[in-house]
């Protein structure tokens, strides 16, 4: 199980990040709070900034719904072992990352997130979420799973954070 996490972890870090290897990780070049904007292709509405990390699967989901709304963002490197301002500011109870920034309000959790995303651009792209209240249910059962053992593959391979 937590092998088949982890290669699906990589292999969606591959479909975002293409030709980063996961496995490279920890990462040397790691930065603190300083921006790196990562241009993006697509067509957005708002002012939208992610904070993230490159090898987060969390951070993953949040920018595969992005892309599937089609929104453009503003990507932000995050240092997780070492917080900077910016993610102690919007997200001082977890102080983690995902941290969505839509027109300067935060918004964590990347389940809570994905939501919202789906929610606000309800008319942009393809819907995230299932509109039949069991199939959302059913949806939402299978993401904590997920998290679940994203969870315990992170405790395996710790320097992955
Ligand atoms: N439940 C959170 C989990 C987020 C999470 O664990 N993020 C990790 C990176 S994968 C993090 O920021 N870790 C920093 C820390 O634990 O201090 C979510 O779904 O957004």
């Amino acid at each position: 199980d937590l092998l088949q996490t982890y290669q699906l972890v990589t292999s969606l870090n591959d479909y975002i990040y293409p030709g980063q290897p996961i496995a490279s990780y920890p990462n040397p070049n790691r930065v603190t709070d300083r921006a790196i904007p990562i241009a993006e292709t697509m067509a957005g509405e708002g002012d939208l900034k992610l904070l993230g990390l490159l090898v987060s699967p969390f951070v993953t989901r949040v920018r595969l719904a992005l892309h599937i709304k089609g929104l453009s963002y503003e990507y932000i490197e995050t240092d997780v072992l070492d917080k900077g301002e910016l993610l102690l500011r919007y997200n001082p109870v977890h102080k983690k990352v995902p941290v969505l920034i839509h027109n300067g309000l935060p918004l964590c959790e990347s389940q809570v997130i994905v939501q919202y995303v789906d929610e606000v651009w309800a008319a942009a792209g393809k819907p995230i979420l299932p509109a039949d209240p069991y199939a959302r249910a059913t949806a939402r059962f299978w993401a904590a799973y997920v998290d679940d053992k994203v969870r315990a593959c992170v405790r395996l391979f710790p320097a992955l954070l």
